[in-house]
């Protein structure tokens, strides 16, 4: 038994649960998961069938184990989140997805052999920042696109500028790790989001200097990935630190995340206080100042379609959650 294990994997001291014992999921599988205690890894039963209120156990989560007499270890409660990585439900409008829960930095990667669409970073920034930590993007594959990471270092920082953006090359030898490896500390968390293809998995392994994870070769003419990873593993680095591995995921949903919106589209939250009507859409209000800015060539008619539409499936979603409640309050009452 390792003297301070849970330490290792996060656990910031303070008082532990009375009941069970504590742990930290490092995996969810359907129905069970691998739980770090201070005994070492546990495969246990999540046992949402048995206790309708408990919250979907996710990744990252700090839970207490108990031990039932007939299926064995279980979770029984997930402990108070300090935060969550969350998106919406792909397969579901109304419906919020977490997909890590207690982190301490969010990191876009993105694969240099592949074009960045400005629209696609935003929804990014939008989902890292929204759980309320530090995000920076990570640009791979420098070694084979050089030229490519200037320019795309140059179209986060004009999106972003005061996200932080490092570059790593991870051929055959490896430059540029040590800034990604600088972010890394005992205990703390860092969660790898991406596309498939971006090389989540391969700069885990080289964090970590050994490889722990799948990775998985590119397809050739449109460099997109082929869903190596299909779980959300934490993985403990023996220098020190906690990086979670993700599925690649393309479209990400934004899930209730007015304030990050606004982060990200801050210098037009600003002018749309100007606007003549307060919930102007920019579109085709009179007096919109937002819409004055794209005409007087100071913003891209581009970027605020795409404010704009991110603003409208907030309110797309924000509508049809009010619809829900109220569906759900009248059957109640029934
Ligand atoms: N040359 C080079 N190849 C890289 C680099 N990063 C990743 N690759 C390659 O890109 C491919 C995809 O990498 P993965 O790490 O599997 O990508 P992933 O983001 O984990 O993808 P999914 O698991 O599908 O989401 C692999 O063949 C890697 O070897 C890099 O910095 N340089
Ligand atoms: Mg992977
Ligand atoms: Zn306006």
């Amino acid at each position: 038994m390792d003297t301070d294990l849970l330490g290792a994997y996060g656990w910031r001291g303070g008082a532990r649960p009375d009941e069970g014992r504590l742990g930290r999921i490092v995996r969810v599988d359907r129905g069970e998961c691998d739980v770090v205690t201070d005994d070492g890894h546990l495969r246990v039963l999540s046992d949402s069938q048995r206790s309708q209120d408990l919250v979907a156990p996710a990744t990252g989560d700090w839970v207490v184990v108990v031990d039932d007499a007939e299926l064995g270890p279980l979770i029984s409660r997930v402990l108070e989140r300090t935060n969550t990585v969350s998106r919406r439900d792909p397969s579901e409008a109304v419906v919020e997805q977490v997909l890590v829960a207690n982190v301490d930095l969010v990191l876009i990667v993105h694969g240099l052999d592949r074009p960045l669409p400005p629209g696609r970073l935003e929804r990014f920034l939008v989902v890292g920042w929204d759980s309320g930590v530090e995000v920076v993007v990570v640009l791979t594959k420098a070694d084979r696109e050089p030229d490519a990471a200037v320019e795309v270092t140059a179209t986060v920082r004009a999106l972003a500028p005061d996200v932080n953006v490092l570059a790593v090359g991870m051929g055959q030898d490896q430059s540029g790790l040590g800034p990604v490896a600088a972010l890394m500390a005992p205990g703390r968390t860092v969660v790898l989001l991406g596309e498939s293809g971006a090389g989540k998995s391969t700069l885990v392994n080289s964090l970590v200097g050994d490889e722990v994870l799948t990775t998985g070769a590119v397809r050739l003419g449109d460099a997109k990935g082929r869903h190596t990873t299909v779980s959300r593993d934490l993985v403990l680095r023996p220098e020190g630190g906690l990086l979670v591995d993700t599925p690649g995921i393309r479209a990400v949903g934004i899930w209730d995340a007015e304030e990050s919106l606004a982060r990200v589209f801050g210098d037009l939250e600003e002018r749309s206080a100007d606007c003549r009507f307060a919930d102007c859409v920019h579109d085709t209000e009179p007096d919109c100042a937002v819409r004055s800015e794209v005409e007087a060539g100071r913003v891209d008619h581009r970027r605020l379609d795409r404010y704009r539409s991110l603003r409208a499936e907030l309110a797309e979603q924000r509508e049809r959650e009010v619809d829900r409640n109220r569906r759900s309050s009248r059957g109640r009452h029934r």
